[in-house]
């Protein structure tokens, strides 16, 4: 099996060296991707990282996503290398050679302005957003694990031999963004930190948490497997809303954060959302969508475990191995982004929305599941972990 790649991105801009792009410089900088005159350039940076544009032609759009030299969210007092944006370029292009169709299409990458000229999804929304509105979206569910699967085990030594596993592993190494999740992930949340954003109501059990010797234990174990499980190319940052879908179509977002890192994390990550997806729906009484966000999670886990079966009789690897090993660390990283996405600086929105009479109680509910999941899950099936995750605790 070959990753080798192939693309030649051919730049055609006309500006020849790095300048910070606003409304006018964009429109100049993306004419030659687009068949006809600008008509609109709009700032539409929503995430934390980058700045992103819609550039607009008579009938068409591209999406222009540029690195600047720090983290967009807090400014220029957090500095970021711009170089995460070639990790995310070349990301994009391998994982797109590994699942046709998932990816957006990149149509250029601009070395010189840290800028990636990509095919616009205008037409499609976050499923995160699915998850607070109307949630149908039946189809998306074997679309991640048909992604998981393939990048999983394509891009890790049951696949590639040792000579393009090494290549793979040096180009995607331990990066400033690896540093940036290592700390608000595994860190921040565990210590008295700045980065930590949470209501007062919470104060008393974060303090509890702070104190839970146990828990920091388990905390500082998965950083450690983090760091040093150089496993596969995952995406790292697999929330629902780096998952784009429409009535049709999926499309999997945001790969600045991909590094060679645990089989477990992506998964892990995105099984959390849809716990706490579960539990806000549950608060605000829509037991609907939080059968359905069950079924999605359902139906995600046995369809990945199908593949991952199909995969193990093409290539002999042993299936059963892979998936307990990748269970145990998957259920005690989703504990771990339980627990962060409600005490730390990036924050679940469906739990952040919820009404004043639910919201601290279904925030108490995430971090004891959480924790449960980080200290005790060992041996879990599926089954029990999303029990855990999901479960209704009495909290004062
Ligand atoms: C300040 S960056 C916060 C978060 O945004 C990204 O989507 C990652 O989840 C990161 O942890
Ligand atoms: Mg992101």
């Amino acid at each position: 099996m070959s990753l080798t790649l192939t693309k030649d991105h051919v730049l055609m801009s006309d500006f020849d060296r790095y300048e910070e792009l606003n409304l006018s410089p964009v429109a100049r900088f993306s004419q030659p991707y687009l068949s006809g005159p600008v008509v609109e350039a709009k700032d539409v940076s929503g995430g934390n990282i980058n700045r992103v544009f819609r550039v607009l032609r008579a009938g068409s759009s591209v999406i222009v996503k540029q690195a600047i030299p720090y983290l967009r969210a807090a400014g220029k007092g957090w500095p970021l290398t711009r170089h995460r944006i070639e990790t995310e370029n070349l990301a994009l292009e391998i994982h797109g050679a590994l699942v046709p169709r998932v990816m957006p299409e990149v149509f250029c990458f601009d070395h010189q302005m840290f800028a990636i000229v990509m095919e616009d999804l205008k037409s499609l929304e976050p499923w995160r957003e699915a998850m607070l509105l109307d949630g149908h979206t039946t189809h998306v569910p074997i679309v991640i694990a048909e992604y998981c699967s393939q990048i999983l085990i394509k891009t890790s030594a049951l696949v590639l031999d040792p000579k393009e596993l090494k290549e793979l592993r040096a180009k995607f190494s331990y990066t400033e963004l690896c540093l940036v999740t290592e700390e608000l992930f595994f860190t921040a949340p565990y210590v008295e930190s700045k980065l930590n954003r949470f209501e007062s109501g919470l104060a008393p059990l974060v303090v509890d948490l702070q104190a839970d010797e146990v828990l920091r234990a388990a905390a500082s174990e998965m950083r450690t497997i983090f760091k040093t499980k150089t496993e596969a190319l995952i995406h790292g940052d697999l929330h629902s809303g780096s998952i784009m879908f429409s009535g049709s179509e999926v499309r999997i977002i945001d790969l600045e954060f991909a590094f060679y890192g645990p089989f477990g994390f992506d998964l892990g990550v995105l099984f959390a959302n849809l716990a706490l997806s579960k539990i806000a729906q549950m608060a605000r009484g829509d037991f609907n969508h939080a059968w359905m966000t069950e079924s999605y999670a359902k139906e995600i886990w046995e369809s990945f475990c199908q593949k991952i079966l199909g995969l193990a009789s093409i290539y002999g690897f042993n299936s059963e191995k892979f998936l307990f090993e990748m269970e145990g660390d998957m259920y005690r990283f989703a504990g771990m982004e339980m627990i962060r996405r409600i005490i730390g600086l990036a924050h679940a929105k469906e739990i952040d929305s919820l009404s004043d009479q639910v919201r601290l109680s279904g925030q108490k509910q995430a971090i004891r599941n959480g924790r449960r999941l980080l200290v005790n899950s060992s041996g879990f099936d599926f089954e029990q972990f999303w029990k855990t995750a999901t479960r209704e605790v009495s909290v004062s």
